[in-house]
């Protein structure tokens, strides 16, 4: 495969962020490095695979990046402005659209300024995959960010089969009607051959929607637009590559990280382990109320138990992400003060990311994992937990609010908004039976290695006939 950049490309992925951030080291070089989040996660082995090159921002406002070839595909880096990182993402994407699309958990926000930036970058986007697209190419945009890009791109290149996929939930129509733009993003979506959603509910959410839209008929998920298209709106529950996982939790690196990890959390019997970006919608509230409650009330002893908690730092110029971040701290030392020891912190609280050998390592030594999110699109830990599990001592505690407790039916349940309820579950989790734990770590371990990422996007990419 050639590392220069090529002129066009057959395959092209649009996306609002690289899968790339940028290192300089002490002399001043520059390299690019993985960048962690679900859906970089999810896709950087699809490119990998397929070749051809990825659009998105680089991540620094006010700077222009010249092209660049990385691990077998182009990246094109979209330029954007400090005021428009502010309006169309922090703005638009991350006050509007993120809390909308999220049952509203917080309140979004609405401003018109913002909503003209969110056009103009997305037409910017959609001008820059239009410009490297061969003819016939496929597109696949991606994510809540870019909802116009499928239409600009269509009036710019119909000779291109398009792809959106949701990588968050899809609203109903009760609270997506708010939006006071809402029949222009639902018309952005149309542009598309094909939109994407990770449940059969969020493709129902929108089919219903599409259906209300002059001229547009729809049904059993297909949409036939006025101009003749038909749209296909399927779910396609995104998953992970779950031998890479695998592989890498059981390489003899991660086990001695692993062994090290225990014995630095002070050898405990118990490990309870939960890791999410700093986000509202990742239930860490209460979760962290609930185990910190047990700890109280004498349920779990700080002697033989660690709750490990780690959060990504995440969208930090958004308020609601400030208050979140001191929320969380101010909780989590509540709770050491009251119950934890100098030797023995009952929550040990890392805000931080981590190289992806310690996270395997981690999910290595849990012996309970905690997911539990208020409202999530899929959440990936709860496959990661599974597909780096090598034996079946462990337990899984799900909240039924993630896409994924619709194919991780063997996992402990939880309402998240129900502390008592999580509290329970938790407890009965750590004293069930192994034969129990162990049918059910089975039962799983077969969804996730069945159900891998490249299952998912080979079957976008077949739906959209490309693959
Ligand atoms: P996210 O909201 O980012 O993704 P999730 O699916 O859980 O949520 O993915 C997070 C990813 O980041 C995982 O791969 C995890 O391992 C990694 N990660 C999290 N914290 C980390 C840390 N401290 N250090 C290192 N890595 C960390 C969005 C949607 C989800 C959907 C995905 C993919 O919100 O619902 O599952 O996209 O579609």
């Amino acid at each position: 495969m050639s590392e220069t950049v090529q002129d066009k490309v057959d395959f092209l992925v649009v996306a609002n962020r690289l899968p790339v951030d940028r290192k300089v080291d002490d002399d001043g070089n520059v390299s690019w490095k993985s960048s962690p989040g679900g859906l970089v996660t999810a896709l950087e082995p699809v490119m990998q695979r397929k070749g051809g090159a990825w659009i998105g921002w680089h991540g620094a406002p006010d700077e222009v990046v010249a092209p660049f070839h990385h691990d077998g595909y182009d990246i094109h880096p979209v330029p954007l402005s400090a005021q428009e990182v502010e309006e169309y993402y922090e703005g638009f994407a991350n006050a509007t659209l993120w809390p909308l699309y999220h049952d509203c958990i917080v309140e979004p926000v609405f401003h018109r300024e913002w909503w003209d930036a969110y056009q103009k970058v997305n037409k910017r986007f959609a001008e820059q995959a239009a410009e490297q697209a061969s003819t016939g190419a496929t597109v696949w945009v991606q994510d809540y960010q870019l909802n116009l890009v499928p239409k600009y791109l269509r009036e710019m290149r119909p000779d291109l089969r398009i792809g959106f996929f949701l990588h968050i939930p899809f609203p109903p129509i009760e609270l997506y009607s708010r939006l006071p733009w809402r029949e222009e993003l639902v018309e952005g979506l149309l542009g598309a051959d094909l939109v994407g959603f990770q449940t059969p509910g969020a493709a129902a959410n929108f089919q219903r929607l599409a259906k209300h839209r002059p001229g547009v008929t729809a049904a059993r998920g297909r949409a036939r637009t006025p101009d003749g298209r038909t749209v296909v709106i399927h779910d396609f529950p995104i998953s992970i590559d779950s031998r890479g996982f695998h592989e890498l939790a059981t390489s003899e690196k991660v086990q001695a990280e692993a062994a090290k990890l225990r014995e630095d959390l002070g050898n405990p019997e118990t490990i309870i382990f939960g890791v999410d970006r700093l986000d509202y919608t990742k239930g860490l509230h209460q979760r962290i109320r609930a185990v910190g409650e047990l700890f109280k009330e004498g349920k779990l002893d700080p002697h033989e138990v660690v709750f490990l908690q780690l959060a990504t730092p995440s969208r930090e110029r958004v308020e609601e992400y400030r208050i979140l971040r001191d929320d969380i701290n101010l909780l989590v030392g509540q709770i050491n003060s009251k119950v934890g020891t100098i030797a023995n912190r009952a929550v040990v609280y890392r805000n931080e990311s981590v190289p992806r050998e310690v996270l395997a390592a981690m999910y290595q030594v849990a012996d309970l994992m905690l997911v539990t999110p208020v409202r999530d699109g899929m959440n990936l830990v709860a496959k990661e937990y599974i597909a780096c599990r090598s034996n079946d001592d462990s337990a899984l505690v799900l909240s039924e609010f993630a896409g994924a407790a619709r194919e991780l039916k063997q996992a402990y349940m939880v309402n998240p908004y129900d502390i008592d309820g999580m509290k329970a579950t938790i407890m009965k989790a750590l004293a069930e039976s192994p034969k129990v734990k162990a049918r059910k770590m089975r039962s799983m371990r077969r969804q996730v290695f069945d159900k891998t990422i490249d299952v998912w996007a080979n079957s976008f990419l077949e739906e959209l006939g490309v693959a």
